[in-house]
């Protein structure tokens, strides 16, 4: 039997993330993770940090390599009818801007920040379950190669994704879950090719939407809509080449080929489970909620909540529970509000099946009135860049 103060199921940015703001305020931790290091360090998902998420992870130390190589962003475009339309992020929010650095990027930073804090992170662990959680002696069980282990916890973090096993722990009569799927996903390409445009460009096509983002001056990282039930291998890279040319082309981008080093197909969806407290069971991240990847906010959000869970657990160990008790409310607020802006920035891009003129119609009104309206814009820069860290929202 092995124990530690708080156990945290998951080794994705919410898991780690927490494990080392908790380690700063004096709580130790163990983190159990199924996959290994090296295959969570090459993950490639997200790519937009809000500035909020950079202030925090400067701020606790993490900030050395994401302030040399993360690019910093001022603005972004939007482009329909063949046009692109600027977004000043930095002007329209008082001088607040984005950082393009990989997810992937934040994951080893993280790793490197535990190793040297000589923090405990089990990777390749197997059968995790969390049990107790009603009680005041929550246990997590998983398997550690031959060994059965059970570690005794104070409380217990649930990080580990929209497929962990936390939230499905919860029985189903404790929590609310509000779901929808979107009829299309998105195909993402890698490419070893100079980014075409210094900002992203999010592309209300007739084809379809199309999103360029990058993640190095050498590097493109490149989106189609595509079938929700797509296969990576319908779409060839000259078919993939010849979408983005189409959707993306227009006010003289030339989008340059490159080697296709990476291809995956994702489905979009929004997800609430509520609340994301169950007993000693708190549901972070991932594994509370989901928001489709337009707006850019998944990873931020994960963020915004182990930075609402790590000072909470900080009060409760010297006696004050009020900050615990919120936790959920807390961050719901933020969570409902980002999923507000996900939804609409999805529906006024992306080309819904059907083909409903009418839609078409509001949508194309939609993207004019944002572009061209100080006032909404404003609204979708300040949303874009994040709210306020712990402001209601
Ligand atoms: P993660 O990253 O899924 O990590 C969960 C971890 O838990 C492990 N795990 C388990 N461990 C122990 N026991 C079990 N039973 C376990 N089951 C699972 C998993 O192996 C994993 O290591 O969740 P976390 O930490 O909450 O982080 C969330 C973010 O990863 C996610 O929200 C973002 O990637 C979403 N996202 C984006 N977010 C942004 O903020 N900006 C973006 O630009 C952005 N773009 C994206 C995205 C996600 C995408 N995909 C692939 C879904 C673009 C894409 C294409
Ligand atoms: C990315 O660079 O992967 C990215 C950028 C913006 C989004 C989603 C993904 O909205």
């Amino acid at each position: 039997m092995v124990r530690t103060q708080v156990g945290i199921v998951g080794g994705g940015p919410a898991g780690l993330l927490l494990s080392h703001l908790l380690h700063l305020h004096g709580i130790e931790s163990v983190v159990v993770e199924i996959r290994s290091r090296a295959y969570t360090e090459q993950r490639i998902r997200a790519g937009v940090l809000e500035h909020g998420t950079v202030d925090l992870l400067v701020d606790v130390g993490l900030g050395d390599r994401l302030k040399r190589e993360g690019l910093v962003h001022e603005g972004i475009e939007l482009r329909f009818e063949g046009r692109g339309h600027r977004i000043d992020l930095a002007e329209l929010t008082g001088g607040k801007t984005i950082t393009v650095y990989g997810q992937q990027e934040v994951q080893k930073d993280l790793n490197t920040a535990r190793g040297a804090a000589g923090g405990q992170v089990l990777y390749e662990v197997a059968d995790v379950r969390v049990e107790g959680v009603d009680s005041d002696a929550p246990v997590i069980r998983f398997r550690q190669g031959d060994e059965q282990v059970a570690l005794d916890c104070d409380l217990i973090a649930g990080c580990d994704g929209f497929h962990g096993i936390c939230r499905p722990s919860v029985p189903a009569t404790a929590l609310t879950t509000y779901d929808r799927e979107y009829p299309f996903g998105w195909l993402g390409i890698l490419a070893r090719v100079s980014p075409a445009s210094e900002e992203l460009i999010y592309s209300a096509h007739e084809r379809g939407f199309a999103l360029l983002s990058m993640r190095s001056p050498e590097l493109s990282r490149l989106y189609v809509q595509c079938e929700p039930d797509a296969q990576v291998d319908d779409w060839s890279d000259e078919r993939v080449w010849e979408e983005l040319h189409a959707r993306l082309s227009g006010e003289g981008l030339v989008l340059e080929e490159g080697p296709v080093v990476e291809k995956v197909v994702t489905a979009m969806r929004s997800f609430v489970a509520e609340p994301l407290r169950h007993g000693r069971l708190f549901l972070a991240g991932d594994a509370a909620h989901i928001v489709p990847p337009a707006g850019a906010k998944g990873l931020n959000l994960a963020v915004a909540d182990v930075r609402v869970l790590s000072e909470a657990v900080e009060a409760w160990y010297r006696g004050r529970t009020d900050l615990l008790d919120a936790y959920s409310q807390t961050c719901l607020r933020r969570v409902w509000r980002v999923q507000h802006f996900s939804w609409w920035m999805t529906s006024m891009l992306h080309r819904f099946a059907g083909d409903d003129p009418f839609e078409r119609r509001l949508q194309l009104a939609q993207l004019a009135y944002v572009t061209s309206s100080r006032a909404a814009a404003t609204t979708l820069a300040e949303n874009y860049v994040g709210l306020a860290m712990g402001a209601a929202a």
